[in-house]
């Protein structure tokens, strides 16, 4: 049985690779971190008690910021591949954040590495690059594209990716990255712009909230969905050679054009809702990205399944439904529909 180790498990991606790994027959273990609310709600449905002998995924205690604990685990755990996806992951809050998010999101990826390195285990690890990296770099952006990072959050991304190059060159280890381009789905984190357009529309909707308040509506982003981008992370596991790939759709939509089909999609109309808050806005941004994949197609043999369309009708469906359950906890009296007090 083959084990896997993956940073970020909590996460939406961490969640869908799960999924997959458990469904190829995998062994997963995943760190999570100790946290005073539940942060496991993604993972919950997978989770099997550990008494029970088909018990296939365990969770471990620890941060992407301390390096001797990743290291021990690591050691003991002796992964064959290690899906490394855990990361400060919103661009906006890594201008708020920038010290924080260049240790977890730069740093991190190091302190792995190094404890592959000195265990000395003989693993495959992945790293969760990002078109970010991109940034100001006109379209179409594919592994030729020189970077031009635009905020803290992209600008520690670029040192990752350079890291696992350079150990990739310099210690012979299998690693690998993914150049990802955004990917949504209905368990994506919902101060990302996507989900924050399904989830407040479907309550609009219902009558649950009045207004939307957005930022730049003219960034343009090649949007696809999470659940066939995870497998891009795993096929670039199973090759002979480690390389780097990016994983993208070849379209962009503009964030004006994905409110405006998930407003119709609801028969509303997003100008009568949408309003602009300039706290939204980036000090700087990411006008256009748009992803040339023909290097994984033609060597890893990934397409993307899901359309655009495809995407926000799931993504519409799934809030509508947890809309429908807050309102019916609200009709029954329970004030804000929520616990959230
Ligand atoms: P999420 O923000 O949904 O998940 C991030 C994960 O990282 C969570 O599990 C989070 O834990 C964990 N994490 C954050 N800080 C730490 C820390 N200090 N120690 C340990 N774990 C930590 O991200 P996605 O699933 O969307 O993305 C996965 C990866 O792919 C990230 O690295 C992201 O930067 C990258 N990426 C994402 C793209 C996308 O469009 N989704 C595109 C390109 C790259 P907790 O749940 O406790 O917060
Ligand atoms: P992004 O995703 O920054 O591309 O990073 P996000 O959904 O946050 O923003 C996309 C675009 O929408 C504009 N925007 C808003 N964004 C948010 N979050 N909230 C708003 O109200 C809003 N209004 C307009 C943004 O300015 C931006 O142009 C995501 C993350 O998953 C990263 O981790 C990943 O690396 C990249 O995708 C690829």
């Amino acid at each position: 049985m083959k084990r896997a180790f993956i940073t970020g498990i909590t996460g939406q991606d961490g969640s869908y690779l799960a999924e997959l790994l458990l469904g190829k027959g995998y062994e997963i273990h995943g760190l999570i971190r100790r946290s005073s609310t539940f942060n496991t709600g993604r993972i919950d449905h997978l989770y099997q008690d550990l008494h029970n002998p088909e018990a296939r995924m365990y969770l471990h205690y620890g941060d992407l910021s301390v390096s001797g604990q990743l290291m021990d685990l690591l050691h003991d755990i002796r992964p064959d591949e290690v899906y490394h996806l855990g990361a400060q992951s919103h661009v906006r809050v890594s201008f708020d954040m920038p010290e924080y998010t260049g240790d977890v999101t730069g740093l991190g990826t190091l302190r792995l590495l190094e404890a592959i390195r000195k265990t000395g285990i003989k693993t495959k690890f992945y790293q969760a690059s990002s078109s970010e990296m991109f940034g100001a770099a006109p379209p179409p952006q594919s592994e030729e594209t020189p970077f031009e990072p635009q905020s803290p959050y992209a600008a520690a991304k670029v040192y990752a990716y350079y890291i696992v190059r350079n150990y990739r060159k310099a210690y012979n280890i299998y690693a690998c990255n993914g150049i990802l381009f955004n990917h949504e789905a209905p368990r994506r984190g919902e101060t990302f712009v996507t989900r924050k357009i399904t989830r407040a529309a479907t309550r609009i909707k219902l009558g649950l909230q009045e207004k939307l308040y957005l930022g730049n509506l003219e960034a343009k982003r090649d949007w696809g969905f999470a659940g066939d981008f995870v497998e891009a992370m795993w096929l670039m596991l199973q090759q002979d050679e480690p390389d780097d790939f990016v994983i993208a759709t070849g379209e962009t939509h503009s964030v004006r054009e994905f409110a405006e089909k998930v407003f119709q999609k609801l028969d509303l109309d997003y100008k009568e809702y949408v309003a602009i808050d300039q706290r939204y806005f980036r000090p700087a941004e990411v006008d256009v990205l748009l992803g040339d994949a023909a290097k994984a197609r033609k060597k890893l043999k990934w397409e993307p399944k899901v359309s655009f369309d495809q995407l926000i009708n799931m993504m519409v469906e799934a809030d509508m439904e947890m809309a429908r359950k807050e309102k019916t906890l609200i009709d029954a009296g329970f004030e804000n529909g929520s616990n959230r007090g």
